[in-house]
């Protein structure tokens, strides 16, 4: 790596870094974001985008503009799928996430990478002052709770797309890294389960001006719920089944011993109570050997 660090500017200057650009259907605006990247100074860089089966012509602006590199999926794979892609094709050790309809401020990514040092994995960008408020936050902030509750970590911005990290962290957790839109909760959260140092610095967000946002309120918002329900199960199965099951068992157990002392009988539901307290904490056990090997293993 040709990194000569005299002195605070120095060290920016000198960093090599992979500029990834996922888009679909953007060619409203990627001639201008590809410009705007090639005009960021203080870094050596290459610029990545991933045109994700695009139907529009976001691939060849992409290419006129002057992007270092266009890759092409001929199908649309999903903004996770390009971000592997990208990955694999990056010349450099540092990565850098930046979204290709005009949110993103291209100066932001100097000020990231100011925070990537040696105790550093990774540098998000936070938006959590400056996003609007939409509906889309109820179901943002449902997310981030659950994620901050399996990390034991403040997150103040779980899901931003412009981030920095090194492409050896990204291979150490790629098998936690799903394909979808939710590769950004997963990204945060893999890293942060396993022990990499997540910053977060605040950025400027502008409102999207061109083009429409792919996600979607009701199918996204449903996905919400898959993803909590498979953050919970990949990362810590038991905090979530160990005090359900205790729950039903308690509740088994009051319900007989009250049975008990009125009609000195244990009803069957009193026994149904419990025994699916047991045998989901048994459940628990399994999902966490499971969790534990995947980890382990990187499966
Ligand atoms: N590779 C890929 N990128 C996508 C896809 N959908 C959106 N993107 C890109 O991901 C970035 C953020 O998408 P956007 O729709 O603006 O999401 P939002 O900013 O959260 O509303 C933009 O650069 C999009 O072009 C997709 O299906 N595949
Ligand atoms: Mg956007």
């Amino acid at each position: 790596m040709t990194e000569q660090p005299v002195d605070k500017k120095s060290t920016i200057t000198m960093k090599s870094v992979s500029i990834i650009v996922p888009a679909f259907n953007e060619a409203e605006t990627i001639t201008q974001v590809v410009q705007a990247l090639r005009e960021l100074n203080h870094i050596n860089k290459e610029i990545i985008v991933v045109d994700d089966g695009s139907t529009d012509a976001t691939a060849e602006k992409a290419h006129t503009a002057g992007a270092d590199k266009v890759i092409r999926h001929h199908k649309n794979r999903g903004y996770g799928a390009a971000i592997k892609t990208a990955v694999n094709n990056a010349r450099f050790d540092i990565i850098v996430t930046f979204d290709a309809d005009l949110q993103h401020n291209p100066e932001d990514i100097l000020k990231l990478l100011e925070h990537l040092d040696d105790e550093t994995d990774m540098v998000v960008g936070d938006r959590s002052a400056v996003e609007p408020i939409s509906y889309r936050k109820l179901g943002k902030w449902l997310l981030q709770r659950v994620a901050e509750f399996l990390s034991r970590e403040r997150i103040p911005d779980l899901n931003c797309g412009l981030r920095v990290f090194r492409k050896s962290s990204f291979y150490d957790i790629l098998s936690l890294l799903p394909d979808g839109f939710s590769f950004s909760t997963n990204l945060t959260l893999a890293m942060l389960k396993n022990d990499f140092t997540v910053k977060y610095i605040p950025i400027s967000y502008k409102p999207r001006q061109k083009g429409v946002s792919r996600l979607n309120s009701i199918t996204d918002g449903l996905n919400v719920l898959t993803l909590i329900f498979r953050l919970i199960t990949i990362y810590e199965p038991m905090r979530v089944f160990l005090p359900v099951s205790v729950t039903f068992f308690i509740l088994g157990l009051l319900y007989g011993v009250i049975m008990v002392v009125l009609t000195f009988n244990i009803p069957d539901g009193a026994v149904l109570l419990m025994v699916v307290g047991v045998l989901l904490f048994f459940f628990g056990l399994l999902a966490e050997q499971i969790s534990e090997l995947r980890r382990n293993l990187k499966l």
